[in-house]
């Protein structure tokens, strides 16, 4: 329902063909990530709910069955199980410091403690315990653990046909001190499995679709954050709350995307990355940091979903303040659902897995598999970054130039999610944006991409399928989701803002000389795209363009300047009067874009604000000669033009 994106293939001519493209592509991802499976002894039925490694390199796995079992040598062909607690409570988290083993059961912290040495705990100690109601999806997670020594729990909404917040705190995260001083730090959370810090320290968690959450998505935490599903909010009036924001605040009425929600009230914290639902995963969960020595991606993070048996990438980075980035598949093809990942100090990602109650691609009930890289560099998408007007993407290998030059390469939608009570959001406001100019660096190792109409709170979908590494590879995952919450350099909203109370710019101008929808006669579509932008100085990119007498022709205008500017085609000769007019029309210029009523103008744009883009269907006239491309902005027409030359015959 709302797998809504259309995958165009990239048909473009010079792109190396199919069969020799099936070629390229050759190794898969199984040729530079590997997985194996950790046997299992056939009477431990291990439901992974938590993974830590003690300070003797032993893997703790803690179970849903309420097991904790420690694993000696995991990475070896029969490693061995010893069970270290049983009895407890779903325990879906477990953390080793300071010699202990600390464990998230339903109702309460505990920390696990083997007294007189025999690997078997004799202390179950209650740090801090918390309410619990009974209903099934109150599920507790944790502890991460803190540099400071405190840890982190998060504590799922129960659900009653929606989620609730039934018992106290639930739907917030909770940091605790080893002593059992438990404070909240932000709530809006509806099902918080996967937690953690990423390199530079911060916190994130994972949502999974649900009431309030149109897709999963990961989100950057900070004390008295809101994460936007509201239920935990029935808390917030209680001693130590760090918010003010109450339920009856929040009202999805204005059929906002959560971006937008954040302009009501500061405490709305939109997502740093999307997972797009189906189209990346459908459950995302453990977030683990790459650690050197993993391939070329360290410092990102991996991202496990249990619906889907995969793992994923994220790249972040922070632009304004504000941390955005982008995610791709990274590894599929794991046996069950995967809950936790965890690394060794031998660089092995250990999988834990378990799919009770939700069904996942791999289909065995639980399991324990490890991840290891092969050695061969994987040809990828490094990271992606925003511009201020497009991206910049690196990638794992030098590229070929003509490929990664080529705009037809590249292809990119965007589109946002609902903010609202119901489960799950449609796909909303999808637009494809028109890559107008790749230039590709001098090393060959990136690509800086030229977006037309870049929209803040949107996720682009980027599609770079037709990029071939300098030996002729295809990429390995072509895309990628990339978040984007701030642009850099960028102070103004948007024209393509949904939201009426935030929309500030330009008015759109409405004339017989701007047409912004194809014409319905146009069977065959356009005869010629033509695209134009700004450069800093007050001109065009181009000074001449040839289109032939007659042609229809779709002309995309974008305006990556820090200026307005508008694009005005005026009839031979006439350019000086058309200029003139548009300087006389004082006061009432602004709002009619500074087009005059003037029969020589064939056709024009909007008036653009910075970063916006006008697309407009024009038909050339029959009759030849050098027409005039310019902007009317007041001053601007001295130096911002270019000759259009009209001719019978087609372009040379
Ligand atoms: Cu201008």
């Amino acid at each position: 329902m709302v797998n809504l994106i259309k995958y165009v293939a990239v048909t473009c001519c010079c792109v190396v063909g199919t069969l020799d493209a099936q070629v390229a592509r050759g190794l898969a991802e199984s040729d530079y990530y590997k997985i194996e499976s950790v046997p299992i002894p056939e009477n431990v039925i291990l439901e992974v709910g938590g993974l830590a490694f003690d300070d003797k390199g032993r893997l703790g796995v803690s179970t849903r069955r309420g097991e904790v079992w420690l694993i000696t040598n995991p990475s070896s062909a029969q490693p061995d199980f010893q069970r270290y607690a049983h009895g407890l409570h779903e325990p879906l988290g477990l953390a080793f410091t300071n010699g202990r083993f600390y464990t998230a059961q339903r109702g309460e912290l505990t920390r696990l403690n083997d007294r007189d040495g025999d690997d078997v705990a004799d202390e179950y100690y209650n740090i801090r315990d918390w309410d619990l109601n009974g209903n099934y999806h109150e599920y507790s997670y944790g502890p991460v653990l803190l540099p400071d020594g405190d840890m982190l729990i998060t504590l799922n909404l129960g659900w009653v046909g929606r989620g609730a917040s039934e018992s106290k705190w639930r739907g917030w995260m909770m940091k605790l001190t080893p002593e059992g001083e438990m404070t909240p730090i932000a709530t809006g959370m509806r099902s918080p499995a996967g937690f953690g810090l990423n390199a530079k320290g911060d916190i994130f968690y994972t949502e999974n679709q649900g009431d309030w959450v149109g897709s999963g998505r990961m989100t950057h935490i900070e004390k008295g954050d809101f994460a936007g599903h509201p239920e935990g909010l029935k808390w917030s009036g209680e001693p130590g709350s760090p918010l003010n924001l109450r339920m009856e605040d929040i009202d999805d009425s204005d059929g906002l995307s959560l971006y937008q929600y954040q302009e009501k009230f500061d405490a709305v914290k939109p997502p740093s990355v999307w997972f797009p639902h189906t189209l990346m995963g459908i459950s995302t969960s453990d977030i683990a940091v790459i650690p050197d020595g993993f391939g070329p991606f360290n410092d990102q993070l991996l991202v496990g979903d249990q619906g889907h048996s995969k793992v994923m990438r994220v790249y972040q980075e922070k632009v304004n303040g504000v941390y955005q980035g982008i995610c791709y598949p990274f590894v599929e093809g794991f046996a069950s659902g995967i809950l936790r990942l965890e690394w060794s100090d031998d660089k092995t990602l250990y999988v834990g897995m378990t799919n009770r109650g939700w069904a996942s691609t791999g289909k065995d009930k639980f399991g324990l598999q490890k991840l290891t890289w092969t050695g061969v560099v994987p040809f990828e998408v490094l990271q992606v970054n925003a511009e201020s007007d497009g991206f910049r993407v690196s990638f794992t290998k030098e590229v070929d130039r003509r490929t990664a030059a080529n705009p037809e390469s590249y292809l990119i939608n965007d589109f946002t999610y609902q903010y609202h009570h119901l489960y799950g959001s449609p796909v909303v406001d999808q637009q494809e944006r028109t890559v107008y100019k790749v230039e590709v660096a001098q090393d060959n190792r990136s690509a800086r991409l030229f977006v037309e109409g870049m929209r803040p709170g949107y996720i682009y979908e980027i599609n770079a399928d037709g990029v071939r590494s300098a030996v002729s590879e295809q990429l390995v995952h072509p895309t990628g989701y990339f978040t984007l919450n701030a642009i850099p350099g960028d102070h103004v909203h948007h024209q393509h803002d949904m939201s009426a109370t935030s929309v500030f710019s330009a008015p759109d101008i409405i004339s017989a000389k701007r047409v912004t929808e194809m014409p319905g006669s146009w069977l065959d579509g356009p005869d010629e795209t033509i695209t134009v932008g700004t450069i800093p100085g007050m001109k065009f990119d181009q000074t001449e363009i040839r289109v032939r007498a007659g042609s229809k022709v779709k002309l995309i205008f974008n305006n990556p300047d820090d200026m307005m500017h508008n694009l005005v085609i005026i009839k031979p000769e006439k350019e000086a009067s058309v200029a003139d007019a548009a300087n006389r029309m004082g006061l009432q210029g602004q709002e009619k874009g500074y087009i005059p009523d003037s029969e020589h103008i064939v056709a024009h744009t909007n008036l653009l604000e910075p970063n916006e883009s006008d697309i407009i269907y024009l038909t050339i006239p029959e009759e030849p000669g050098t027409y005039s491309i310019l902007c009317t902005f007041p001053g601007h027409a001295a130096s911002m033009r270019a000759d259009l030359i009209v001719a019978d015959t087609p372009s040379n």
